[in-house]
């Protein structure tokens, strides 16, 4: 059985995790993430190891049975991730039907996966029947998007078309736009539920006062999808307040559009 700590997507999830805190995005114990593993990757590393727990989800996602899962773990510092991963991540493999989580490495101080368990996976589920090769969830709380949510119309529609305006490439990295829950109690089904379904529609999907959740087919992509998002709040909480001369217009728009082989999110544009 090969070292897991030598896995590739072991050390790519560890410099995530540092990446992430380094741009602030996770204070204390904010933001988780999951990645689903590849069936070699979990062939070669995974095959043969004991079930160290058994630990129950509160939830089902029969779509994800037999899935190995390597996730961040509750109350957790991502700080900390890469000074001890085996205390900080654990990998899972998820049976009944989603309700159970067979713990095969990781959280080695009797710690579990994150919070937003549900949130998750069922985010796992709504993408990857819109993008078989979604592989990873993410969640964080960058300061401008959250900065947003304070003063911007949270209407889905109008949250996207402000982001599109703030950075030219910001329509071909996320055409689909930004979904926006309103404030919700975090950490339960209910946000799962609610999160899930608006991953049906977006990679991205704002928690109003709160943060945001990204969805893509591997670490780095889904880390700039929430990088190009949360640069584009950047530059609308610095002009906000300032009257606007200049902006990009939906012709321009449709021009970046047809450049770059993307198509903006139905109605968006005009
Ligand atoms: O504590 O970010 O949403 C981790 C979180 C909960
Ligand atoms: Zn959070």
């Amino acid at each position: 059985m090969k070292n897991i700590l030598e896995a590739p997507f072991l050390i790519e999830m560890v410099r995530t995790a540092s990446n992430m805190y380094a741009h602030g995005w996770d204070e204390r114990n904010g933001g988780n993430i999951s990645l689903l593993l590849e069936e070699q990757d979990a062939a070669e590393y995974l095959t043969g190891r004991p079930v160290l727990r058994a630990i129950p989800t509160g939830f089902s996602a029969p779509e994800l049975t037999g899935k190995y899962f390597l996730v961040t773990g509750t109350g957790k510092y991502f700080k900390n991730v890469e000074h001890d991963p085996e205390a900080n991540l654990g990998i899972v493999r998820l049976t009944d039907g989603g309700q159970t989580a067979q713990l095969l490495w990781g959280y080695s101080d009797g710690g579990q996966f994150t919070s937003e368990f549900p949130a998750h996976m069922m985010s796992h589920v709504a993408r990857l029947k819109v993008d078989p090769a979604n592989r990873v969830v993410m969640h964080c709380h960058p300061g401008n998007l959250l900065a947003m949510t304070y003063v911007h119309d949270l209407d889905e529609k109008a949250f996207t078309r402000t982001l599109w305006q703030m950075c030219t490439e910001c329509i071909v990295v996320f055409p689909d736009g930004v979904n926006v829950l309103p404030w919700m109690l975090c950490g339960t089904n209910e946000i799962g539920e609610a999160t899930a379904g608006k991953m049906a529609t977006a990679r991205l999907v704002v928690w109003s006062q709160h943060g945001i959740y990204g969805a893509g087919k591997d670490l780095d992509e889904t880390f700039g999808l929430i990088e190009t998002a949360e640069k584009a709040a950047e530059i609308y909480m610095k002009i906000a307040h300032l009257p606007r001369v200049n902006t990009i217009t939906d012709a321009q728009l449709h021009l970046l559009e047809g450049r770059f082989n993307v198509k903006a999110r139905e109605g968006y544009l005009q």
